[in-house]
Protein backbone atom coordinates (compact mmCIF):
# COMPACT_ATOMS: atom_id res chain seq x y z
CA UNK A 1 0.00 0.00 0.00
CA UNK A 2 0.65 3.54 -0.94
CA UNK A 3 3.41 5.29 2.63
CA UNK A 4 3.01 8.13 3.66
CA UNK A 5 2.73 11.08 0.91
CA UNK A 6 5.21 13.87 0.54
CA UNK A 7 3.83 17.15 -0.40
CA UNK A 8 5.99 17.05 -3.50
CA UNK A 9 5.15 16.52 -6.94
CA UNK A 10 7.54 14.83 -9.42
CA UNK A 11 7.60 15.18 -13.46
CA UNK A 12 9.42 12.83 -15.09
CA UNK A 13 10.26 13.54 -18.66
CA UNK A 14 11.03 11.03 -22.31
CA UNK A 15 12.64 11.41 -25.45
CA UNK A 16 9.90 12.86 -27.11
CA UNK A 17 11.66 13.75 -29.94
CA UNK A 18 12.10 11.18 -31.89
CA UNK A 19 8.55 10.97 -32.55
CA UNK A 20 7.75 13.54 -35.31
CA UNK A 21 4.64 12.41 -37.92
CA UNK A 22 4.34 15.00 -40.64
CA UNK A 23 1.28 14.39 -41.96
CA UNK A 24 -2.39 13.15 -41.38
CA UNK A 25 -5.19 12.74 -43.21
CA UNK A 26 -8.08 14.61 -42.48
CA UNK A 27 -11.18 14.47 -44.64
CA UNK A 28 -9.21 13.44 -48.10
CA UNK A 29 -6.17 15.67 -47.54
CA UNK A 30 -2.96 15.11 -45.72
CA UNK A 31 -2.64 18.00 -43.65
CA UNK A 32 0.46 18.96 -40.96
CA UNK A 33 0.66 17.09 -37.78
CA UNK A 34 -0.83 18.83 -34.89
CA UNK A 35 0.62 16.67 -32.27
CA UNK A 36 4.01 18.16 -32.73
CA UNK A 37 7.02 17.86 -30.43
CA UNK A 38 7.09 22.01 -29.77
CA UNK A 39 4.07 21.02 -27.31
CA UNK A 40 6.18 19.59 -24.77
CA UNK A 41 9.19 21.72 -25.65
CA UNK A 42 6.86 24.33 -24.47
CA UNK A 43 6.30 22.72 -21.07
CA UNK A 44 9.67 21.92 -20.39
CA UNK A 45 10.49 25.52 -20.60
CA UNK A 46 7.38 26.53 -18.44
CA UNK A 47 8.49 24.15 -15.95
CA UNK A 48 11.75 25.69 -16.21
CA UNK A 49 10.61 28.76 -15.62
CA UNK A 50 8.10 27.77 -12.86
CA UNK A 51 9.50 24.31 -11.55
CA UNK A 52 6.49 22.70 -9.62
CA UNK A 53 9.00 19.32 -8.50
CA UNK A 54 12.03 17.67 -9.56
CA UNK A 55 12.85 16.50 -13.20
CA UNK A 56 13.41 12.92 -13.60
CA UNK A 57 14.09 10.96 -16.23
CA UNK A 58 12.59 7.12 -16.13
CA UNK A 59 15.24 4.76 -14.80
CA UNK A 60 16.74 2.34 -17.45
CA UNK A 61 16.43 -0.69 -14.91
CA UNK A 62 12.54 -0.63 -15.13
CA UNK A 63 11.01 -3.98 -16.45
CA UNK A 64 9.27 -2.11 -19.34
CA UNK A 65 8.32 -4.93 -21.21
CA UNK A 66 6.18 -6.96 -18.43
CA UNK A 67 4.28 -3.29 -18.01
CA UNK A 68 3.56 -2.88 -21.40
CA UNK A 69 2.41 -6.88 -21.61
CA UNK A 70 -0.12 -5.95 -18.88
CA UNK A 71 -2.54 -3.73 -20.90
CA UNK A 72 -1.41 -4.45 -24.98
CA UNK A 73 -1.03 -7.82 -26.76
CA UNK A 74 2.24 -9.56 -27.56
CA UNK A 75 0.98 -9.49 -31.43
CA UNK A 76 0.52 -5.76 -31.15
CA UNK A 77 3.80 -4.79 -29.62
CA UNK A 78 5.56 -6.62 -32.03
CA UNK A 79 3.68 -5.37 -34.69
CA UNK A 80 4.86 -1.83 -33.43
CA UNK A 81 8.60 -2.93 -32.88
CA UNK A 82 9.11 -3.97 -36.40
CA UNK A 83 6.37 -1.72 -38.27
CA UNK A 84 9.21 0.95 -39.30
CA UNK A 85 11.48 -1.89 -40.73
CA UNK A 86 8.90 -3.24 -42.46
CA UNK A 87 7.52 -0.52 -43.43
CA UNK A 88 10.77 0.76 -45.48
CA UNK A 89 10.28 -2.94 -46.66
CA UNK A 90 6.68 -2.39 -48.84
CA UNK A 91 9.24 0.65 -50.52
CA UNK A 92 12.29 1.84 -49.66
CA UNK A 93 10.75 5.28 -50.61
CA UNK A 94 8.30 5.12 -47.54
CA UNK A 95 12.05 5.85 -45.51
CA UNK A 96 10.84 9.54 -46.56
CA UNK A 97 7.33 8.94 -45.52
CA UNK A 98 5.54 8.43 -42.40
CA UNK A 99 3.22 5.14 -42.40
CA UNK A 100 -0.43 5.78 -42.38
CA UNK A 101 -3.36 2.90 -43.12
CA UNK A 102 -5.53 3.36 -45.88
CA UNK A 103 -7.52 0.02 -46.06
CA UNK A 104 -9.02 -1.76 -42.81
CA UNK A 105 -11.32 -4.89 -41.99
CA UNK A 106 -14.00 -3.19 -39.78
CA UNK A 107 -14.05 -5.64 -37.20
CA UNK A 108 -16.70 -6.84 -35.73
CA UNK A 109 -18.66 -6.52 -39.05
CA UNK A 110 -19.55 -10.01 -41.09
CA UNK A 111 -17.75 -10.97 -43.89
CA UNK A 112 -14.50 -9.61 -43.33
CA UNK A 113 -12.06 -12.86 -42.22
CA UNK A 114 -10.35 -11.71 -38.60
CA UNK A 115 -9.27 -15.24 -38.27
CA UNK A 116 -6.31 -14.56 -41.36
CA UNK A 117 -3.77 -12.01 -39.97
CA UNK A 118 -3.03 -10.74 -43.62
CA UNK A 119 1.13 -10.85 -44.09
CA UNK A 120 1.25 -7.52 -46.14
CA UNK A 121 2.27 -4.58 -44.11
CA UNK A 122 -0.22 -1.94 -45.28
CA UNK A 123 -2.46 -4.30 -44.67
CA UNK A 124 -1.27 -5.24 -40.78
CA UNK A 125 -1.18 -1.11 -40.36
CA UNK A 126 -4.96 -1.15 -41.04
CA UNK A 127 -5.31 -3.99 -38.42
CA UNK A 128 -3.84 -2.47 -36.10
CA UNK A 129 -5.05 1.27 -36.59
CA UNK A 130 -8.40 2.47 -36.09
CA UNK A 131 -7.54 6.22 -37.82
CA UNK A 132 -5.39 7.29 -40.68
CA UNK A 133 -4.54 10.52 -38.34
CA UNK A 134 -1.82 8.88 -36.20
CA UNK A 135 1.43 9.09 -38.60
CA UNK A 136 3.96 6.32 -37.75
CA UNK A 137 7.89 7.16 -38.57
CA UNK A 138 11.38 5.73 -37.47
CA UNK A 139 11.16 7.22 -33.66
CA UNK A 140 7.82 6.33 -33.26
CA UNK A 141 8.62 2.76 -31.26
CA UNK A 142 11.00 4.21 -29.38
CA UNK A 143 9.74 7.45 -28.22
CA UNK A 144 6.54 5.59 -27.12
CA UNK A 145 8.51 2.91 -25.26
CA UNK A 146 10.45 6.11 -23.34
CA UNK A 147 6.58 7.80 -22.62
CA UNK A 148 5.57 4.83 -21.35
CA UNK A 149 8.75 4.00 -19.22
CA UNK A 150 7.93 7.71 -17.79
CA UNK A 151 4.42 6.62 -16.67
CA UNK A 152 5.80 3.14 -15.18
CA UNK A 153 8.29 5.95 -12.97
CA UNK A 154 5.38 7.91 -12.25
CA UNK A 155 3.50 4.72 -11.01
CA UNK A 156 6.01 3.90 -9.12
CA UNK A 157 6.93 7.25 -7.39
CA UNK A 158 3.72 7.30 -6.27
CA UNK A 159 4.33 3.70 -4.58
CA UNK A 160 7.22 5.24 -2.72
CA UNK A 161 5.52 7.74 -1.20
CA UNK A 162 5.07 10.96 -3.41
CA UNK A 163 1.79 13.31 -3.29
CA UNK A 164 1.89 13.47 -7.04
CA UNK A 165 3.73 12.54 -10.22
CA UNK A 166 3.26 13.44 -13.89
CA UNK A 167 4.69 11.42 -16.66
CA UNK A 168 5.41 14.02 -19.40
CA UNK A 169 4.27 11.81 -22.27
CA UNK A 170 4.65 12.56 -25.85
CA UNK A 171 3.11 10.69 -27.75
CA UNK A 172 -0.17 10.84 -25.52
CA UNK A 173 -2.08 7.41 -24.72
CA UNK A 174 -5.05 7.41 -23.89
CA UNK A 175 -6.76 6.57 -27.44
CA UNK A 176 -4.86 3.63 -27.65
CA UNK A 177 -6.55 0.37 -27.40
CA UNK A 178 -5.36 -3.35 -25.96
CA UNK A 179 -4.22 -4.04 -29.76
CA UNK A 180 -5.00 -0.80 -31.54
CA UNK A 181 -3.49 2.67 -32.36
CA UNK A 182 -4.78 5.93 -33.06
CA UNK A 183 -5.70 9.46 -32.39
CA UNK A 184 -1.74 10.30 -31.75
CA UNK A 185 -1.30 7.25 -29.94
CA UNK A 186 0.26 3.90 -29.33
CA UNK A 187 0.71 2.84 -26.05
CA UNK A 188 -1.81 3.63 -23.32
CA UNK A 189 0.48 5.43 -20.68
CA UNK A 190 -2.81 5.81 -18.53
CA UNK A 191 -3.51 2.06 -18.16
CA UNK A 192 0.03 0.75 -17.86
CA UNK A 193 0.68 3.17 -15.24
CA UNK A 194 -2.65 1.84 -13.43
CA UNK A 195 -1.63 -1.80 -13.95
CA UNK A 196 1.73 -1.18 -12.55
CA UNK A 197 -0.13 -0.24 -9.19
CA UNK A 198 -2.18 -3.01 -9.71
CA UNK A 199 0.96 -4.92 -9.99
CA UNK A 200 2.36 -3.34 -6.52
CA UNK A 201 -0.89 -4.11 -5.06
CA UNK A 202 -2.95 -1.24 -5.04
CA UNK A 203 -6.49 -2.42 -5.13
CA UNK A 204 -8.75 0.41 -6.60
CA UNK A 205 -7.85 2.83 -9.12
CA UNK A 206 -9.91 5.93 -10.86
CA UNK A 207 -8.90 7.23 -13.69
CA UNK A 208 -10.53 10.51 -14.60
CA UNK A 209 -9.81 11.48 -18.24
CA UNK A 210 -9.94 15.17 -18.92
CA UNK A 211 -8.84 15.55 -22.89
CA UNK A 212 -11.73 17.04 -25.18
CA UNK A 213 -11.80 13.97 -26.68
CA UNK A 214 -13.01 10.47 -25.14
CA UNK A 215 -10.30 8.07 -23.79
CA UNK A 216 -11.50 5.08 -26.06
CA UNK A 217 -8.90 3.09 -25.39
CA UNK A 218 -8.55 3.31 -21.51
CA UNK A 219 -12.37 2.98 -21.60
CA UNK A 220 -12.32 -0.64 -23.49
CA UNK A 221 -8.78 -1.71 -21.56
CA UNK A 222 -10.85 -1.14 -18.92
CA UNK A 223 -14.41 -2.22 -19.43
CA UNK A 224 -15.04 -5.48 -17.74
CA UNK A 225 -13.03 -4.56 -14.67
CA UNK A 226 -14.53 -2.96 -11.17
CA UNK A 227 -10.75 -2.60 -9.85
CA UNK A 228 -10.16 0.36 -12.37
CA UNK A 229 -12.99 3.06 -12.77
CA UNK A 230 -12.96 4.89 -15.51
CA UNK A 231 -14.20 8.75 -15.74
CA UNK A 232 -14.44 11.02 -18.81
CA UNK A 233 -15.28 14.19 -19.48
CA UNK A 234 -15.09 15.28 -23.28
CA UNK A 235 -16.88 16.13 -26.62
CA UNK A 236 -19.76 14.50 -27.52
CA UNK A 237 -19.23 11.89 -29.68
CA UNK A 238 -21.71 11.73 -32.15
CA UNK A 239 -20.11 15.40 -33.30
CA UNK A 240 -16.87 14.77 -31.99
CA UNK A 241 -13.48 12.45 -32.48
CA UNK A 242 -13.78 9.73 -31.67
CA UNK A 243 -16.59 8.90 -32.67
CA UNK A 244 -17.58 5.65 -32.40
CA UNK A 245 -17.45 5.58 -28.39
CA UNK A 246 -17.52 7.29 -25.62
CA UNK A 247 -21.44 8.10 -25.18
CA UNK A 248 -23.18 8.14 -21.66
CA UNK A 249 -24.69 5.04 -21.86
CA UNK A 250 -21.78 3.43 -21.64
CA UNK A 251 -21.74 2.09 -17.97
CA UNK A 252 -19.00 -0.77 -18.08
CA UNK A 253 -19.63 -4.46 -19.10
CA UNK A 254 -20.07 -7.65 -17.09
CA UNK A 255 -18.05 -7.50 -13.97
CA UNK A 256 -16.92 -3.56 -14.57
CA UNK A 257 -20.85 -2.66 -14.86
CA UNK A 258 -21.70 0.68 -13.21
CA UNK A 259 -17.78 1.29 -13.00
CA UNK A 260 -17.63 3.41 -16.14
CA UNK A 261 -19.07 6.94 -16.60
CA UNK A 262 -18.95 9.29 -19.80
CA UNK A 263 -20.07 12.80 -19.64
CA UNK A 264 -19.90 13.72 -23.03
CA UNK A 265 -20.65 17.81 -23.33
CA UNK A 266 -21.80 19.61 -26.68
CA UNK A 267 -18.80 21.25 -28.58
CA UNK A 268 -18.84 24.84 -27.57
CA UNK A 269 -19.26 23.88 -23.91
CA UNK A 270 -17.66 27.17 -21.39
CA UNK A 271 -15.87 26.51 -17.76
CA UNK A 272 -18.55 26.61 -15.66
CA UNK A 273 -20.62 23.67 -17.43
CA UNK A 274 -16.96 22.13 -18.06
CA UNK A 275 -16.54 22.63 -13.82
CA UNK A 276 -19.57 21.93 -12.65
CA UNK A 277 -19.16 17.92 -14.86
CA UNK A 278 -15.73 18.19 -13.19
CA UNK A 279 -16.98 18.54 -9.96
CA UNK A 280 -19.60 15.80 -10.23
CA UNK A 281 -16.58 13.50 -11.77
CA UNK A 282 -14.84 14.49 -9.00
CA UNK A 283 -17.73 13.48 -6.47
CA UNK A 284 -18.04 9.60 -8.07
CA UNK A 285 -14.13 9.31 -7.97
CA UNK A 286 -14.61 10.02 -4.42
CA UNK A 287 -17.55 7.71 -3.65
CA UNK A 288 -15.65 5.24 -5.26
CA UNK A 289 -12.53 5.43 -2.79
CA UNK A 290 -9.79 4.47 -4.46
CA UNK A 291 -6.65 4.61 -3.34
CA UNK A 292 -5.10 6.41 -6.26
CA UNK A 293 -6.25 8.57 -8.58
CA UNK A 294 -5.12 8.98 -12.28
CA UNK A 295 -5.64 11.99 -14.66
CA UNK A 296 -5.08 11.48 -18.23
CA UNK A 297 -4.14 15.47 -19.02
CA UNK A 298 -5.25 17.00 -22.39
CA UNK A 299 -5.45 20.94 -22.73
CA UNK A 300 -7.23 20.38 -25.87
CA UNK A 301 -10.24 21.99 -23.82
CA UNK A 302 -8.68 25.14 -24.13
CA UNK A 303 -10.66 27.71 -26.08
CA UNK A 304 -7.61 28.20 -28.54
CA UNK A 305 -7.11 24.40 -29.44
CA UNK A 306 -7.12 24.50 -33.01
CA UNK A 307 -8.71 21.12 -33.41
CA UNK A 308 -11.29 21.05 -30.31
CA UNK A 309 -14.40 22.74 -29.47
CA UNK A 310 -14.57 24.07 -25.41
CA UNK A 311 -14.19 27.07 -24.70
CA UNK A 312 -11.48 26.99 -21.34
CA UNK A 313 -9.45 29.74 -20.64
CA UNK A 314 -5.72 29.17 -19.51
CA UNK A 315 -6.35 30.42 -15.59
CA UNK A 316 -9.19 28.51 -15.73
CA UNK A 317 -6.43 25.66 -15.60
CA UNK A 318 -5.31 26.59 -11.89
CA UNK A 319 -8.81 25.73 -10.76
CA UNK A 320 -9.13 22.59 -12.56
CA UNK A 321 -5.59 21.37 -10.47
CA UNK A 322 -6.86 22.51 -7.37
CA UNK A 323 -10.08 20.48 -7.71
CA UNK A 324 -8.16 17.66 -8.83
CA UNK A 325 -5.64 18.00 -5.65
CA UNK A 326 -8.92 18.46 -3.52
CA UNK A 327 -9.60 14.56 -3.26
CA UNK A 328 -6.30 14.59 -1.74
CA UNK A 329 -5.60 10.82 -3.11
CA UNK A 330 -1.84 10.35 -4.34
CA UNK A 331 -2.45 11.38 -8.01
CA UNK A 332 -0.47 10.29 -11.57
CA UNK A 333 -1.13 12.95 -14.05
CA UNK A 334 0.12 12.21 -17.90
CA UNK A 335 0.23 14.30 -20.63
CA UNK A 336 -2.50 13.78 -23.67
CA UNK A 337 -3.75 16.23 -25.98
CA UNK A 338 -3.50 19.84 -26.58
CA UNK A 339 -2.70 21.63 -29.78
CA UNK A 340 -2.69 24.90 -29.09
CA UNK A 341 0.96 24.41 -29.26
CA UNK A 342 2.23 28.19 -27.82
CA UNK A 343 -0.22 28.35 -25.28
CA UNK A 344 0.43 24.47 -24.13
CA UNK A 345 3.27 24.87 -21.82
CA UNK A 346 1.52 27.53 -19.45
CA UNK A 347 -1.28 25.78 -19.29
CA UNK A 348 -0.28 22.59 -18.62
CA UNK A 349 1.74 24.24 -15.39
CA UNK A 350 -1.01 25.96 -14.68
CA UNK A 351 -2.66 22.90 -13.76
CA UNK A 352 0.02 21.85 -11.94
CA UNK A 353 0.77 24.96 -10.12
CA UNK A 354 -2.85 24.84 -9.14
CA UNK A 355 -2.84 20.50 -7.98
CA UNK A 356 0.43 22.35 -5.86
CA UNK A 357 -1.39 25.21 -4.07
CA UNK A 358 -4.00 22.76 -2.83
CA UNK A 359 -2.53 22.29 1.53
C1 LIG B 1 -4.73 12.70 -27.84
C2 LIG B 1 -5.67 13.48 -28.71
O1 LIG B 1 -6.08 14.57 -28.32
N1 LIG B 1 -5.98 12.96 -29.90
C3 LIG B 1 -6.88 13.64 -30.77
C4 LIG B 1 -6.92 13.04 -32.13
C5 LIG B 1 -7.80 13.84 -33.04
N2 LIG B 1 -7.65 13.41 -34.39
C6 LIG B 1 -8.59 13.97 -35.34
C7 LIG B 1 -8.26 15.39 -35.56
C8 LIG B 1 -9.06 16.05 -36.63
C9 LIG B 1 -8.23 17.21 -37.11
N3 LIG B 1 -8.99 18.22 -37.66
C10 LIG B 1 -8.19 19.20 -38.35
C11 LIG B 1 -8.96 20.42 -38.61
C12 LIG B 1 -8.08 21.41 -39.29
N4 LIG B 1 -8.83 22.59 -39.56
ZN1 LIG C 1 -7.65 15.14 -27.23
Amino acid sequence: HVRSRRQRQMCIRDSHQLHRGQQEMFRGQLVDCHEVPQRLDHVIHELAKRPVGEMLKPPSHLDLDAALLRVHTSDYLSFLSTAWTEWVQLNPDNANRDALPSVWPLPGRHAFRMDKPPLNFAAKLGQYAFDAGTPLMSGTWAAAREGAACAVAAAQALMDGERATVALTRPPGHHAGAAYMGGYCFLNNAAIAAEHLKAQGIERIAILDIDYHHGNGTQAIFDERRDVYTVSIHGDPLTEYPFFLGHADERGSKEGEGYNLNLPLPRGTGFEDWYANLNLALQVVSDYAPQALIVPLGLDTYEGDPISGFKLKSENYVTVGLALASLGLPTLLTLEGGYAVAEFGVNTVNVLEGFQSCR
